[in-house]
């Protein structure tokens, strides 16, 4: 499935002021600079679509992108956030929580993790609640251009090996560079399993 068509459709501050026409969507979460915003960009193939900054917290609100006039990316605003006021942060925490339990359409929700880090004890806990939730999630690695192949497949080795520690089997887990656009086309592929078949995975 190419992704012909993508436009910013809103941001949104809470749940209520989301799009509420029933479409399916898919979400990208993870840490603060983690490459959301980018990796957005590179499946959409429209550079600066979603604001990236080497700053991170840039993303502050839900942002929804339609894709094909037929069903939505979105982009969240990164958890673990060091820098923003407890205050900052436990608003988005809570906007990041409901969106995630509450929103019905959401067919999957990526969890982005930098390949180059081993994986951070704060990424796994937020996994493993999204799974506790029975939310349906994907992982991905991003800034795969930082590494060699080599490198490469140790951090992916070690990431299913923690994974599971907790989950019976490994949820999809995808190797990505926004600067490469390596992985755009088993995204797409997977991303299409679903959407076409109009169900949560
Ligand atoms: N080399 C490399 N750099 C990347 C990649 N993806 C993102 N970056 C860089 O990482 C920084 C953060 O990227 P963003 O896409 O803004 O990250 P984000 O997760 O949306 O950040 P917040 O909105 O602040 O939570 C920017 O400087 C990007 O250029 C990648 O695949 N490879
Ligand atoms: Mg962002």
């Amino acid at each position: 499935m190419a992704i012909r068509k993508a436009e910013f459709v809103c941001s949104s501050e809470r749940l209520e002021q989301c799009p509420n026409d029933g479409r399916a969507e898919v979400a990208f979460i993870g840490r603060s600079n983690v490459g959301k915003s980018s990796l957005i960009n590179m499946l959409t193939r429209v550079n600066g679509l979603a604001k990236v900054s080497g700053m991170p917290g840039k993303t502050r609100l839900i942002n929804h992108f339609l894709i094909n006039d037929a069903w939505y990316l979105v982009d969240l605003p990164g958890y673990g956030y060091a820098q923003a006021s407890q205050k900052l942060r436990a608003g988005f925490e809570r906007m990041i929580r409901s969106y995630i339990l509450q929103r019905e359409n959401l067919y999957c929700l990526f969890v982005l993790v930098d390949a180059r880090h081993e994986p951070l004890k704060q990424d796994l806990e937020f996994i493993a609640w999204v799974g506790e939730h029975a939310v349906p999630l994907a992982i991905v690695l991003t800034k795969c251009d930082k590494l060699t192949a080599r490198e490469l497949e140790a951090n992916k080795t070690i990431y299913q090996q923690k994974l599971l520690e907790f989950w019976e089997e490994c949820p999809p887990l995808f190797s990505t560079s926004s600067t490469s656009a390596m992985g755009r086309e088993d995204l797409e592929t997977y991303i299409e399993s679903f959407i076409t078949n109009n169900e949560r995975v």
